[in-house]
């Protein structure tokens, strides 16, 4: 069976940065103008004030400090509340392709390659700008690459879920060199508006080169020991958008259509999951959880990996253990446990073991086992 490693990683980090403070600053003054607008109806008990949200309450609650965004002024606008992003014309690289194609080249120059090495773009990622034709192939045209190209989503799990699919195309040798990408836009599809969740996501794109290892030369390569992968249907994670919201003849705005969550619930059933996850695929190749050097987990709350950890290896562990990438990027969906991967990778020394594990809407769990060579 043919040798799988990843050889290289790029990252596409947005220009700018929304810290807690400016968020909860621009949410409060859009609660404080819903208040005054709709003061007769709230002093009627018709409709409930809206609350400020907080700094203190983010921080504690999930360990984001800031976010970075394709686009500040819009969702920090108290009379807008979401991005502006310009309309491109049919024959424009779209914004998604854009991240990604800059990602992309730099994880191909990582591993050694040009894009006409790739046979195989995969689009991994939450949500995607359009139905068709698939951004991976355009990601493929705009970088030179020859074979194949598709979009795959499953929210928070697409990038684990692409790499297996890359692993099992070279194995099988229905490819031999695949690029996949997760651009991750989050900011048009998380409710600003909204103190529950207004604070969670950031944008962010991130790009694998997964190949053959007789084919690789990088400096810096993994080999992939085994990837597994669970799905469990959950309603916890919900976003209804979709391409029949027009003919259901209702708001195109309302609530459901951008994403939704019970965050505590999803953190309760979710972690024993997860735990449960990395386990059982380590045992299965032979590991035990304290062989891990290091864990690149999914990057949703620090609370909920510390106790992922807790319940894998019977102790609190440090960021040595476990790196945090959210207290800067935030929540970026699929991409997290990438750019844990991408920026805390380079230290390990040859034999280290590693896993890389994504959980969310779904729900799903995907984890990659890597040692490196
Ligand atoms: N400021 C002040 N107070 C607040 C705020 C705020 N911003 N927000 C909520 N509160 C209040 C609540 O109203 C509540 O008040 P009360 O007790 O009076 O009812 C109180 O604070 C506590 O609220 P919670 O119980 O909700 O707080 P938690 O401690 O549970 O923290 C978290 C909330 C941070 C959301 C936490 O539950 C969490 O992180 N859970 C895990 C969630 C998770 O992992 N989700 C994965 C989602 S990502 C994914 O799968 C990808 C989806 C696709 C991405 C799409 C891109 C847009």
């Amino acid at each position: 069976m043919t040798r799988v490693v990843i050889s290289g990683t790029g990252l596409f980090r947005p220009p700018h940065v929304i810290s807690n403070a400016e968020l909860v600053a621009a949410y409060n003054r859009y609660a404080e103008l819903q208040n005054e607008q709709h003061a007769a109806a709230i002093a009627a008990g018709e409709r409930q004030a809206m609350v400020p949200s907080s700094v203190e309450f983010i921080e504690k609650a999930s360990g984001i400090k800031q976010r970075y965004v394709l686009e500040k002024d819009g969702p920090l606008d108290p009379t807008r509340m979401y991005p502006r992003f310009a309309p491109r014309a049919d024959d424009e690289l779209s914004l998604m392709a854009e991240i990604a194609v800059d990602a992309a080249q730099q994880a191909l120059a990582a591993a050694g390659k040009t894009g006409a090495d790739v046979d195989m773009v995969i689009c991994a990622a939450s949500n995607m700008q359009r139905a068709y034709p698939a951004m991976a192939i355009e990601v493929q045209q705009a970088i030179g690459a020859g074979g194949f190209g598709f979009d795959m989503n499953v929210a928070c799990s697409s990038a684990t879920f692409g790499l297996e699919q890359a692993v099992n195309a070279v194995k099988s040798g229905s490819a031999k060199c695949v690029l996949m990408v997760n651009p991750e836009i989050t900011s048009a599809h998380i409710e600003w508006r909204d103190r529950d969740c207004h604070f969670i996501f950031g944008d962010v794109c991130t790009a694998v080169v997964v190949e053959a290892a007789d084919t690789a030369t990088a400096d810096q390569q993994w080999d992939v020991l085994g990837t597994r992968l669970a799905t469990k249907f959950s309603n916890a994670i919900r976003n209804n958008f979709g391409f029949m919201n027009s003919c259901e003849d209702g708001d195109p705005d309302a609530r459901d259509k951008k994403f939704r969550q019970e965050g505590r619930r999803v953190f309760k059933e979710v972690v024993p999951m997860a735990a449960a996850h990395i386990e059982a695929h380590l045992t299965a190749l032979g590991h035990e959880s304290t062989d891990v050097r290091r864990y690149w987990l999914h990057q949703a709350n620090l609370g909920m990996n510390q106790l992922v950890l807790k319940k894998l290896v019977n102790r609190e562990v440090g960021a040595d253990i476990a790196p945090l990438i959210l207290d800067e990027y935030a929540n970026t969906a699929s991409a997290g446990s990438i750019i844990a991967f991408h920026e805390h990778s380079a230290d390990l020394a040859s034999g280290d073991l590693g896993v890389i594990c994504s959980f969310g809407a779904g729900y799903s769990i995907g984890s990659v086992v890597v040692r490196k060579r």
